[in-house]
């Protein structure tokens, strides 16, 4: 069934129980699966007068990365952003529908793909404040010296007052890759998930990154492909390096794993 490319990442044809029971179980960092979205190009030019909606995250204007949606990670956990967050859910995942038309969204077809295979099948994830927005679209400008720095996402930090998301096992990325550049926009995965206390003395004072210089180890290193969807372990130290000429376009969401017997969520 499953071709194992490199260590650390298994790849395959479609998406299974087997595979991501594999994956949540931390046998492996990254779950690949090639060709997931044919018709990545056709959304690529969907997008060509639409570059304007792509804005910087609000408090990290300086940073290479766009998007057009909203995170929750953005919200900084303040009352009038979380507001907004949960009563434009809906608003911002029809805008990405949209943006895609007259195609499916390929990140609501990673999402039914998860419910189908997941034996407690896979759900939005919501907490007392609503339901969470599923995905967004991501850029990674062009040119920019130093991609996306290193870094680690834990849900449970995003919304500390929300006591369910201590108890996510594990947190990943999945991300659809719609247009990439020949050079440059690799992923790199670091076999190391730093607790609260280990993640501050890694932190570089930039944001939320990190000082991969006091990382004990080195990272794989992926190169995404176009119509890829890659699952990775984002509660594990990653970064993006940076893109060379051409904007590296992706859809993005995160999924949580609570156990075999639990649903898998989905949010932005
Ligand atoms: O665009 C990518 O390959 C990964 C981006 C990232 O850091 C994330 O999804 O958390």
């Amino acid at each position: 069934m499953d071709t194992l490319t490199q260590a650390n990442v298994l790849e395959v044809s479609k998406l299974s129980a087997e595979a991501l029971r594999e994956f949540f179980h931390g046998n492996y960092l990254a779950l690949r699966v090639p060709e997931f979205c044919l018709h990545y190009a056709e959304i690529v030019a969907n997008l060509r007068n639409k570059m304007s909606e792509f804005t910087h995250y609000r408090m990290a204007e300086d940073v290479a990365v766009k998007k057009i949606g909203f995170t929750i990670f953005e919200t900084e956990n303040k009352p009038e952003h979380l507001q907004h967050y949960f009563q434009h859910a809906t608003v911002y995942s029809e805008k990405i529908r949209n943006l895609c038309h007259p195609y499916q969204n390929p990140m609501d077809t990673f999402h039914i793909l998860l419910d189908e295979n997941w034996p407690a099948g896979a759900n939005l994830e919501s907490c007392s404040m609503g339901k969470m927005t599923p995905c967004i679209f991501r850029l990674l400008e062009a040119d920019y010296s130093d991609g996306l720095p290193a870094h680690q996402d834990v849900l449970s930090r995003d919304l500390p007052k929300e006591l369910k998301f201590i108890t996510l096992l594990a947190q990943a990325a999945g991300n659809i890759y719609l247009s990439l550049p020949e050079e440059g926009g690799e992923l790199l995965l670091w076999d190391i998930k730093p607790d609260y206390e280990e993640y501050e003395a890694l932190k570089e004072h930039r944001h939320d990154f990190i000082d991969t210089s006091k990382l004990s180890s080195e990272p794989i290193v992926m190169k995404p492909r176009n119509g890829e969807l890659i699952l990775f372990r984002s509660d594990h130290i990653h970064a993006v390096s940076s893109a060379k000429n051409v904007n590296r376009i992706a859809l993005s969401c995160f999924v949580g794993y609570y156990g075999d017997d639990q649903p898998l969520t989905y949010w932005a």
